[in-house]
C-alpha cells in the first residue's frame, strides 16, 4: 500500500519498480525491447497486433465495417498482444509499435511492409487506404478529424486520470478524483450536447470519429470500465446514451468488440482472429467450454 503522508518529491526523481503502485509490474520509464520475439505473420495483407481493449477495438470495429461493405482487401489476422505479461516489449513488436502500446499494424500490401501505431493513425490510414468512412469534403473531413483528434487527446484524461485514480490507484486521493471527475463529467456534457443535435458525432455519416470514440464513452456510459456509472451520473447525458445504443447495434460494432477479446462472456470472446468464420467457430464457448 502506498504512503498517504504528505509528499515532498526529492531534487532527482529515482524509478522505485517495488512502488505498489497500480500496474507496476509492466510500467518502467524507458522506451525499447526488453526481450527478443518475433511478430506471428498470418495469410492477410493487414497483420494486427492487439487486445480488446477500447483502443484496440478502435481498429477491429473498422475493419469489420470496411469487410461489411465489401471490401475483402480489409481481411485481416489479430494476433493478441498480452499487455499484462509485457509481450508490448517483446523485438516484434516494438519494430511495429516503438511506443510498445497496442494497437499495432503492419500493412503487407505496399513494397516495403508498412508499419501503423496510434489507433488514430490506424483508423484515418485505413479509412484513406480504402476510401470509407473518412469524408472527402474539405468541411466534412475537418469536422471528422477535428473530432478524431479530440477523442485522441481527451480520453487519456479521463481513462489515465479519472479511471487511474477513481479505480486504480491505491489509495483513493480526493484532489486528483475532483479533478479528473470535473474533466471526465464535462467530455461527457461535450459529447452530449453535440448528439442532441446530430445522428452521429460529426453529423449525418457515420465515421472513424464514431469508431473512436465509442469504445471509450460507450464503456463509462454503460458501466463497463471504472465502475463509475453512478458516481458520474452518466444517466443524465441521455443524446449520448441514445448514440451508444444506436452504435452499438451495428454488427460489425458487435464483431469488433469480440476480437482479442481474453475477458468477459466467452461466447465474445475471439482470442485471434484469422478468418470470417472464427466469429461462429473459434469463441472460447467453443474452444474452451466451461464443465457440465
Ligand atoms: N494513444 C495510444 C494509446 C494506446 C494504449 O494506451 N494502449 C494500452 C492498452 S489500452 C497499452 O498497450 N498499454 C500497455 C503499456 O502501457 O505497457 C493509442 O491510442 O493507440
Amino acid at each position: 500500500m502506498a504512503d498517504t503522508t504528505p509528499y515532498e518529491p526529492p531534487k532527482i526523481w529515482k524509478w522505485d519498480p517495488d512502488s505498489g503502485q497500480a500496474f507496476a509490474n509492466i510500467n518502467r520509464p524507458t522506451a525499447g525491447a526488453q526481450h527478443e520475439k518475433p511478430l506471428q505473420v498470418g495469410k492477410h495483407p493487414l497483420q494486427l497486433y492487439s487486445l480488446g481493449t477500447p483502443n484496440g477495438v478502435k481498429v477491429t470495429i473498422l475493419l469489420e465495417e470496411l469487410l461489411a461493405r465489401g471490401h475483402t482487401g480489409a481481411e485481416y489476422d489479430a494476433w493478441l498482444v498480452n499487455i499484462g505479461d509485457g509481450s508490448q516489449f517483446g523485438s516484434g513488436f516494438v519494430s511495429a509499435n516503438p511506443n510498445s502500446k497496442i494497437p499495432a499494424l503492419m500493412d503487407h500490401s505496399t513494397a516495403q511492409p508498412t508499419r501503423v501505431f496510434e489507433s488514430g493513425a490506424i483508423l484515418l490510414y485505413l479509412a484513406e487506404k480504402f476510401g470509407e468512412f473518412v469524408p472527402t469534403d474539405p468541411s466534412e473531413r475537418a469536422e471528422c478529424l477535428s473530432w478524431l483528434f479530440w477523442q485522441m487527446g481527451a480520453t487519456p484524461l479521463l481513462g489515465g486520470g479519472f479511471g487511474h485514480f477513481y479505480a486504480y490507484a491505491p489509495v483513493k486521493i480526493q484532489y486528483a478524483i475532483d479533478r479528473y471527475a470535473m474533466e471526465a463529467k464535462r467530455q461527457l456534457d461535450l459529447l452530449d450536447k453535440n448528439l442532441a443535435e446530430r445522428q452521429y458525432i460529426c453529423g449525418d455519416e457515420y465515421t472513424i470519429a464514431d469508431m473512436a470514440i465509442y469504445p471509450w464513452y460507450g464503456g463509462v456510459v454503460r458501466n463497463l470500465v471504472y465502475n463509475a456509472a453512478e458516481f458520474l451520473q452518466v444517466h443524465e447525458y441521455t443524446h449520448l446514451i441514445r448514440w451508444v445504443e444506436e452504435v452499438g447495434k451495428r454488427p460489425a460494432v458487435q464483431r469488433g468488440t469480440m476480437v482479442n477479446r481474453p475477458f468477459g462472456d466467452k461466447s465474445r470472446q475471439l482470442l485471434e482472429r484469422h478468418d470470417a468464420s472464427d466469429f461462429e467457430l473459434r469463441t472460447q464457448d467453443i474452444l474452451d467450454p466451461d464443465p457440465a
